[in-house]
């Protein structure tokens, strides 16, 4: 892969001292007021000083669910493109690379050349960032296989890949973990064959200690941890039980209802270290957003939004933006993998159900010509576990909507592909984004003491299907919405106006 495009900002706003880029950015929105019927538009402007430290740490990323496809593909990824590996194929050689990353294979618009023309710099080139062939890897799993044998067992990659990694892979081996069979489908007991034993509140030091031997034996600066385990059932939020901060604490010594989700949660937060929730499970209940808060951790979650939701997130924005009123989407899936196997089980679609199925929500509401208040189109989510065609996720949608003067437009969506390799680029982004994010400081003309992004990191919304956000902001799913908030926070931060596509220079005589 190319070595990321160096650039400055020639600007007076924007220094480059050997420590940090600090950049002055003018933030220009709007406020709005009802006033007696009218929508009352007030522009305003904000003064911030952005504050990126330039040192690129030492990263280690903690998997749990390290043994399954996502953990092993991912592990894999990064060892191939560290190797700079290549293999035959029935259709030729390949060779290992970063697509579906949007750091490492996504690139912004710096502006125009002298020749009018745009010039483009890879995503990750905005700002220092972690190279991925540099993370280092550990985790967790309740299944005992090493890497390479789970790498075996997921059967993502061609065999001539999995070949040359396996005397890379074999060393590495899942650290026992928390197995509370109520929480995922009984078909997934017989891998349940590496433990943590004792009470909640031993197993959470456990968890504590791990990241701690992790961090001093890899030589690290900062661990992320990473849930990309099997998707559990929804668990209640109980008053008393995990709505506080001090209850959910309180809740894991007394060995009273808690998921292992939120047990790997609260264990990351108290030790500092940023949580990101791969599934769609509530882990980051009321009581784990606190701790986060109280402990100025990042979180982040829920669900990656790999391949389906991602074209859901896309589809719709474009029906409906462009005035059509779309009032029924069905998507059907088949899988054969573990996920499959496990999300087979209803408490567990149910999970999914739920955050495949709100993410046209702010399309819909962005609307009142189209909808009236309170509807909304049909939207059906069904998913079939199917052996045989294992990783190779299949992914079916329909999509109806109301044309003009009564007419009615179906279209109708086929997609397959190998679900964990639309994930694992998904994983690195979050970790290499939330780490930058670490890095990241800010204050305003009005506020000048210095700040980081509030604990629910919502800046990751593009890679999540149900975007956690702080109480209060809006949720927002579309794609092109949540990749120009990432693109434009971090042009910000290098003193760079937000992208806005006018090219007004070539719309004058
Ligand atoms: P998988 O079933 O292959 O891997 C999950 C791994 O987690 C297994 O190795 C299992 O033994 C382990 N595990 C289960 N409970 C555990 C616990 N308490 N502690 C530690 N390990 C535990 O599943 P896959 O395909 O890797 O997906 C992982 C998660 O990511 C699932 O929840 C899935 O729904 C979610 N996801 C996957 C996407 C994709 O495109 N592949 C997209 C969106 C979400
Ligand atoms: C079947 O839907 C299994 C799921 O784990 C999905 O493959 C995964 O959530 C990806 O979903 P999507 O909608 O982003 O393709």
């Amino acid at each position: 892969m190319e070595a990321a495009a160096q650039f400055l900002v020639e600007s007076p706003d924007v220094v480059y001292s050997p420590e940090a880029i600090e950049a002055q950015y003018e933030y220009r929105t709007t406020r709005v007021s009802r006033e007696g019927g009218v929508l009352k538009v007030h522009p305003t402007s904000t003064r911030f000083t952005f504050r990126t430290a330039r040192q690129v740490p030492r990263l280690g990323v903690m998997l749990v669910g390290w043994g399954g496809n996502n953990g092993s593909t991912l592990t894999a990824a990064v060892l191939a493109n560290r190797l700079r590996l290549s293999w035959p194929t029935r259709s030729g050689r390949k060779a290992a690379n970063y697509y579906g990353s949007l750091t490492q294979a996504g690139t912004v618009s710096l502006g125009l050349d002298a020749e009018g023309q745009e010039v483009f710099v890879p995503f990750n080139a905005l700002l220092p960032m972690v190279a991925p062939n540099d993370l280092v890897f550990d985790g967790w799993d309740i299944s005992s296989l090493n890497l390479a044998e789970a790498m075996r067992r997921a059967k993502v990659l061609d065999w001539g890949l999995q070949e040359q990694l396996w005397p890379h892979m074999e060393g590495l081996r899942p650290r026992p973990s928390v197995y509370i069979p109520e929480f995922i489908a009984a078909n997934q007991s017989a891998r349940a064959d590496n433990l943590i034993p004792g009470t909640r509140a031993q197993q959470l030091e456990q968890i504590r200690r791990d990241i701690r031997d992790f961090r001093s034996s890899a030589g690290l600066d900062k661990v992320i941890v990473l849930w990309t385990a099997n998707t559990e059932r929804f668990c209640e939020v109980v008053p008393g039980l995990n709505d506080t901060a001090e209850n959910l604490l309180r809740t894991i010594q007394l060995g009273l209802e808690v998921s292992p989700s939120t047990l790997f949660a609260v264990a990351s937060i108290l030790e500092g270290c940023a949580f990101l929730n791969g599934s769609p499970q509530n882990t980051l209940v009321p009581g784990a957003l606190e701790l986060a808060w109280q402990r100025r951790v990042f979180v982040g979650g829920d669900d990656f939004k790999s391949g389906q939701t991602k074209v859901k997130s896309v589809l719709v924005d474009f029906l409906i933006s462009s005035g059509l009123k779309t009032m029924s989407i069905v998507s059907y899936n088949h899988l054969g993998n573990n996920d499959g196997q496990n999300l087979s089980a209803p408490p567990q679609f149910r999970s999914k159900e739920v955050s495949k199925s709100n993410v046209v929500d702010d399309m819909v509401q962005s609307n009142p010509v189209l909808y009236a208040p309170g509807q909304e189109p049909d939207h059906c989510v069904v998913i079939k576990y199917v052996p045989y065609v294992g990783d190779s996720k299949r992914a079916l949608d329909e999509y109806t909507s109301e044309l003009m003067l009564g007419g009615t437009n179906t279209l109708v969506l086929h997609n397959t592909c190998e679900d964990s390799l639309l994930a694992a680029p998904i994983m690195l982004d979050l970790a290499l984004l939330t780490e930058l994010c670490q890095r990241v400081s800010f204050c305003t003309d009005q506020d000048p003491e210095p700040q980081t992004f509030h604990p629910v990191l919502s800046l990751l919304s593009f890679l999540f299907k149900a975007p956690l956000v702080p109480p209060g902001s809006p949720v927002v799913n579309a794609l092109f919405r949540q990749r120009s908030c990432i693109e434009n926070i971090l042009r910000a931060c290098v003193g760079l106006p937000p992208q806005n596509h006018m090219l007004l220079e070539h719309k004058m005589e």
